[in-house]
């Protein structure tokens, strides 16, 4: 497997050692002022910070995708990324990541300089394999979910959860390959909570190397959820040590790309773990 992602505009990002990925929310419940759209200059210094709190990649998301959260409207969402994103890429060239399912807000993202997109239906809504297709560079995330958010988290099942969800992986890889998308633009995500009781989550988290064998480098996103929550009886301003704390294991697991909203305190923890696996003394 290569460690090497290839990006628009001749760039790569390197994912020998794992790498994070801080999320920047463009929703109204993100939003300090209750406003409804988010200033992009606020969008922008929120974007900064994340860098220099060391995230090497930026995911930019104006869904919600909680579980039970409405429905955006495709001009609502396209309102809230665009300008965003406008506005990161003027001052920056860091890798921008658009966490979306529609195909518009795909090409759009993309015209406006997103590198990778992340998405939790795995380009299975309409347009969006063939409009990723089209960007020969873009690196793509291909997230499980069982059912809707709407709906996922009432009572998730499967005949077996590890053989389940590799096989919707080889599924989409293979509709991504028959739409023209290489192998090597894709990475895989088994997404945590998305429909999966607690016990799911944490088989998956304990045995997340198995998703290593499709040969495609692996995200983990479990930063401030329910399966940290749940676990510890914790508000989601209370999530910070159990989050750092599975990151660490999916780090150690084999993922590649750990998405998170505590970047500074996550690259602590990277640190000390990278310094163990290369050794520094
Ligand atoms: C993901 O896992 N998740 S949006 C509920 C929370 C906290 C956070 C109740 N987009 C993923 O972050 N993309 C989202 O507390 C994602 N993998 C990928 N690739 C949900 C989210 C969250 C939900």
């Amino acid at each position: 497997m290569t460690n090497i992602l290839k990006l628009p505009r001749g760039r790569t990002l390197n994912i020998e050692k794992p790498v994070i990925m801080g999320i920047l929310n463009v929703t109204p419940d993100s939003f300090s002022d209750g406003g409804q759209f988010l200033d992009p200059k606020i969008a922008l210094k929120r974007a900064m910070q994340l860098l220099e709190d060391g995230a090497q990649i930026l995911d930019i998301g104006g869904e919600s995708t909680r579980p039970g959260a409405p429905d955006v409207s495709l001009k609502d969402e396209l309102a809230r990324v665009i300008p965003a994103i406008k506005a990161i890429r003027e001052y920056s060239d860091c890798v921008i990541s658009i966490d979306t399912s529609k195909a518009q807000v795909m090409e759009q993202a993309i015209l406006a300089g997103a590198d990778i997109v992340n998405d939790v239906r795995a380009l299975q809504e309409i347009n969006a394999l063939e409009t990723v297709a089209q960007y020969e560079d873009v690196a793509i995330c291909l997230m499980h979910m069982q059912g809707q958010p709407r709906s996922m988290q009432c009572a998730p099942h499967y005949d077996n959860l590890f053989a389940d969800i590799n096989m919707f992986f080889s599924e989409r890889i293979k509709a991504c390959e028959t739409a023209g998308i290489k192998f090597e633009r894709l990475i895989l995500d088994p997404g945590f909570g998305f429909g999966k009781t607690l016990s799911h989550n944490y088989q998956i988290l304990a045995k997340f190397d198995d998703f290593n064998k499709l040969g495609l480098p692996l995200l983990a996103g479990l930063s401030r959820k329910s399966m940290i929550g749940n676990l510890l009886n914790r508000e989601t301003n209370e999530r910070l040590a159990g989050s750092l704390a599975g990151a660490l294991i999916a780090a150690q697991n084999g993922a590649k790309i750990i998405r998170v909203h505590d970047v500074k305190e996550t690259a602590d923890v990277l640190g000390v773990y990278q310094a163990c696996e290369k050794g520094i003394a």
